[in-house]
C-alpha cells in the first residue's frame, strides 16, 4: 500500500473491530517507545499496525502458508498463538507487499520474543504488552519499567509470560525458552 490510509484499510478489512482498535493502540505505543529509544518512527508505526494482521486467519490458511513457504515443519505442531506472528509475516509480505526484514522480524518475534531482537523488535514486543488497553496484574509496573529501560521491559515480560505458561501447564514454544535464556536467565 502506498499510503497509511491504504494500509489501514487493508488491515481493518481483515480484523474484527476490537482487534483493530488494539492494533491502533500498539502503533501509538510503539511510536512513543521508538521516540524514547531512537528507533525509526515510520518502521515502528508500520510494524505496530501490521503485527496482528494474520490473527484472524483459519488454521488451514496457516498450514497452507507454512507449506507454501517451506517454513520449519515443527510449526505444524503449534497453533494460532504462535502462527499469527511467525507465519503472519508471510501474509504481510505476500498481501501487503511489505518487504522490510526489520519490520517482518518484529512481527515474527512479537509474541515469543527472540534471543536476538533489534531495538525495533523490542519496541513492538513491548508495545503489544503495555498498550493502554491491556489490563493485567503488573501492567502498570511493566509500563514504568519499559519506559525507563526498554531492555528491562523485555526481561520483565519474558519472565512473566514464561511463568504464566508454566502455571497454566501450557506448552512453551522453543523461541520463548530461547528468549528467556538470553534475556532473563543468569549464568551459573
Ligand atoms: O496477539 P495478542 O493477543 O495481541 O498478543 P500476543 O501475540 O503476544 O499473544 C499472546 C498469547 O500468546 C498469550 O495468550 C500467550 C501466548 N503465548 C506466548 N508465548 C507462548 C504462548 N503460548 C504458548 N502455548 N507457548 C508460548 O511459548
Ligand atoms: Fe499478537
Ligand atoms: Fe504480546
Ligand atoms: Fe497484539
Amino acid at each position: 500500500p502506498g499510503s497509511r490510509a491504504e494500509l489501514i484499510a487493508a488491515i481493518s478489512s481483515k480484523l474484527k473491530e476490537k482487534r483493530f482498535e488494539h492494533v491502533l493502540r500498539v502503533e501509538e505505543t510503539a511510536i512513543t517507545l521508538a521516540e524514547e529509544n531512537g528507533v525509526d518512527l515510520e518502521k515502528a508505526s508500520i510494524a505496530g499496525l501490521v503485527h496482528d494482521y494474520a490473527k484472524q486467519r483459519t488454521d488451514k490458511e496457516f498450514v497452507d502458508m507454512i507449506k507454501k513457504h517451506q517454513l520449519d515443519p515443527d510449526l505444524l505442531n503449534w497453533g494460532n498463538a504462535i502462527w499469527h506472528g511467525v507465519v503472519g509475516a508471510e501474509f504481510i509480505r505476500d498481501e501487503l507487499q511489505i518487504y522490510d526484514e526489520a519490520i517482518l522480524n518484529a512481527v515474527r518475534f512479537h509474541t515469543t520474543g527472540a534471543a536476538e531482537m533489534s531495538p525495533l523488535a523490542q519496541v513492538v514486543y513491548m508495545a503489544d504488552y503495555i498498550e493502554p488497553g491491556r489490563d493485567f496484574p503488573g501492567v502498570d509496573e511493566a509500563r514504568q519499567i519499559t519506559h525507563n529501560d526498554l531492555a528491562a521491559g523485555v526481561v520483565y515480560q519474558t519472565k512473566q509470560t514464561l511463568s504464566y505458561l508454566v502455571q497454566k501447564n501450557a506448552p512453551v514454544y522453543p523461541a520463548t525458552i530461547a528468549t528467556y535464556n538470553h534475556w532473563v536467565a543468569k549464568k551459573q
